[in-house]
C-alpha cells in the first residue's frame, strides 16, 4: 500500500524532519549519486533522461562536490567553462562526443554550434547549445574556491575562471539587455531553466509551433504526464532554429521570445557580488562588480517588482507588460542581499501564504498552488524542485530568516533521501518524479546537510567531510581526486 506523506505529517502541515541519525546515510548516498553520475570530466544531470552536461546544474553539483573533492568540483565549473562562447556566453548544453545524437533531442546535429555560432564565437570544439541558463556559476566558483582557498591558490583557480566569468556576465549585460532596462532577457524557455512554466504561455502563444519533423528522446525515459507536450517542443525548436539562422548573433535574430526573468536576474546579482569577491581576493578591483550588482539590484525592483502581488514578475519585451504569473521565480530575488527591507516581508509573506505552502512536501512549489495553471506533476507548472529550494533557503539565511531556513533545509534534506534524490516532488502528495538520483538533488542536499551555516552567502566555509570517506562507499579514488 502506498503511503503519502500526508501520513506523517507534523501538526503545523510539514513532514516530520529527518532524524539525525540519518544525516551519514544520506550524505553517502548523495556520494554515491555524484560518483555514478561523474563521466570523467563532469557530471551529468542524470544518467537517462540528460545525457550531457549542463550549465546551471553544473554550478549546482560544483556546490555540492566540493564536499567531496575540490578539485573535482573545479574540473566541473572548468569542463563547462571550456564550452564558452568567445562571445562570452556560456552554452546551456555542452555535448558529450560520445553520446549517441539519438540520447537527447535536440543533440549537437541540430544545434550546429561550431559552424552555425562560428561568427559568434563558438569554440571548433565541443559541440554546444546556442541558448544559456542562468547565471548561478560565479556564486558556485566563489564557495568552491572558500572550500580550500589554498588548493585554489595553487592551482590557480580563481585567476583562469575570473576573466572568463567576467565575459560571460558581459555577454548577458550588453548582447542580452534587450529592454534596455539593464537587466538581462533571456530568449527561450530553456534558458532561465523552468521550460513551461505557465509563466511563457502567453509570450510563446506568439510562436508558430515548427512542424513535426523531431523525435523527442525524453519521452523513451519520462513520462508524458511529467514532461512538456509536444505543442511546446513545437516551439521551443521553432525559436531555436530561428536563432540557428541568423547566426546565434542577438542583434540580428528578432527575437519573438524576450522576457526578463526575476530568478534569471537575480541570480546574476549574486554572481556579480562573488565576482566582486574574486576580483579583491586577486588583488583586482572588485567595485565594479559591485556597482552593477546594485544597478541590477535596483533595475529588478523598479522593472519586475509588483507591490500588489508582492512577488517579483516576469517582464515581456514584446509588448513591455509584467506577465500574469505567480512561480517561484518571483521568490528567487530573495537570494539578493541589497533588496529593501520592505519587499522582503513581502516576499516571505508570499512564501509562507497559502500560493506556496505545499500541503506535503515542505518545498516550495514550481507554480501557485491557487492558480488556474497549477499542474502537481507537469515539470516546472507545479512541482518543487530541490535547486529552487536551495536558493530560497540561502535567501532566507541572507535575511536573518535562520528559522524559517531550517524548516526549509530539513525539508530539502528529508525529500531528497526519501525520494531516492528525485528530479522533483508532487507538492501535494510528496511523491518523487521525473529522474531518480539526480545530481543536483544529490548535490545540494549534501550541501545543506552541512551545519556550519555562514549567514553571510558570500561568505560561507565549507571544507571536504571526513564523514564521507568510509569504507562502503564506492570512493576508490577519493584520495586521487582529493589530490
Ligand atoms: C530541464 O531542461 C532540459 C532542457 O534544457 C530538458 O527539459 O530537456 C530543466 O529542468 C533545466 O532546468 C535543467 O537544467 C535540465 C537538465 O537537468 O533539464
Amino acid at each position: 500500500m502506498k503511503t503519502t506523506l500526508l501520513d506523517r505529517q507534523t501538526p503545523l502541515g510539514r513532514p516530520a524532519p529527518t532524524a539525525p541519525a540519518d544525516h551519514l546515510t544520506l550524505r553517502r548516498g548523495a556520494a554515491r549519486v555524484l560518483l555514478g553520475n561523474w563521466t570523467g570530466a563532469s557530471t551529468v544531470p542524470s544518467r537517462t533522461l540528460y545525457p550531457h552536461q549542463w550549465s546551471w546544474d553544473s554550478a549546482f553539483i560544483a556546490i555540492g562536490l566540493r564536499h567531496l573533492s575540490v578539485r573535482r568540483a573545479q574540473q566541473e565549473l572548468e569542463s563547462l567553462l571550456a564550452g564558452q562562447w568567445a562571445d562570452g556566453r556560456i552554452p546551456h548544453i555542452v555535448f558529450n562526443p560520445d553520446v549517441p545524437y539519438g540520447a537527447y533531442f535536440p543533440s549537437p546535429d541540430f544545434w550546429q554550434s561550431s559552424r552555425a555560432g562560428h561568427a559568434a564565437g563558438a569554440p571548433a570544439a565541443p559541440e554546444t547549445s546556442g541558448i544559456v541558463q542562468p547565471p548561478v556559476h560565479a556564486l558556485a566558483a566563489w564557495l568552491v574556491h572558500r572550500a580550500d582557498p589554498e588548493e585554489s591558490a595553487r592551482r590557480g583557480f580563481l585567476a583562469r575562471v575570473l576573466p572568463r566569468l567576467t565575459a560571460w556576465h558581459d555577454y548577458l549585460l550588453t548582447r542580452r539587455d534587450l529592454g534596455g532596462g539593464g537587466l538581462a532577457a533571456v530568449v527561450h524557455p530553456w534558458e532561465p531553466g523552468m521550460d513551461n512554466s505557465p509563466a511563457w504561455d502567453r509570450a510563446l502563444a506568439r510562436v508558430e509551433p515548427a512542424a513535426d519533423t523531431f523525435r523527442r528522446a525524453d519521452l523513451d525515459h519520462g513520462d508524458p504526464a511529467d514532461r512538456p507536450t509536444d505543442l511546446d517542443y513545437g516551439r521551443y525548436v521553432r525559436l531555436a532554429s530561428a536563432y540557428r539562422a541568423a547566426g546565434y548573433d542577438d542583434r540580428a535574430t528578432g527575437h519573438a521570445f524576450a522576457l526578463e526573468d526575476p530568478g534569471f536576474n537575480a541570480l546574476l546579482v549574486t554572481g556579480e557580488l562573488a565576482l566582486a569577491r574574486m576580483a579583491d581576493h586577486l588583488g583586482q578591483d572588485g567595485a565594479r562588480h559591485t556597482e552593477r550588482a546594485a544597478e541590477l539590484t535596483r533595475g529588478l525592483v523598479d522593472r519586475l517588482w509588483d507591490d500588489d502581488a508582492g512577488i517579483f514578475r516576469a517582464r515581456d519585451l514584446v509588448d513591455d507588460t509584467l506577465v500574469d504569473h505567480t512561480g517561484v521565480s518571483g521568490l528567487l530575488p530573495l537570494v539578493v542581499p541589497g533588496l529593501p527591507a520592505d519587499v522582503v516581508r513581502a516576499l516571505t509573506d508570499t512564501l509562507d501564504g497559502p500560493r506556496f505552502r505545499a500541503p506535503a512536501t515542505g518545498l516550495v512549489p514550481s507554480n501557485d498552488l491557487t492558480g488556474p495553471s497549477f499542474d502537481a506533476t507537469r515539470y516546472w507548472r507545479g512541482p518543487a524542485w530541490f535547486n529552487t529550494a536551495w536558493l530560497v533557503e540561502r535567501g532566507l539565511r541572507t535575511h536573518g530568516r535562520d528559522a524559517r531556513a531550517r524548516s526549509l533545509r530539513e525539508a530539502v534534506v528529508a525529500e531528497a533521501g526519501r525520494t531516492g534524490f528525485a528530479e522533483y516532488v508532487d507538492p501535494l502528495t510528496g511523491e518523487g518524479r521525473g529522474a531518480r538520483q539526480f545530481s543536483w538533488t544529490a548535490a545540494l542536499a549534501l550541501d545543506l546537510l552541512h551545519t556550519d551555516h555562514d549567514p553571510d552567502p558570500t561568505q560561507a566555509d565549507h571544507a571536504p567531510d571526513p564523514a564521507l570517506t568510509g569504507p562502503d562507499l564506492p570512493l576508490t579514488d577519493l584520495e586521487e581526486l582529493s589530490r
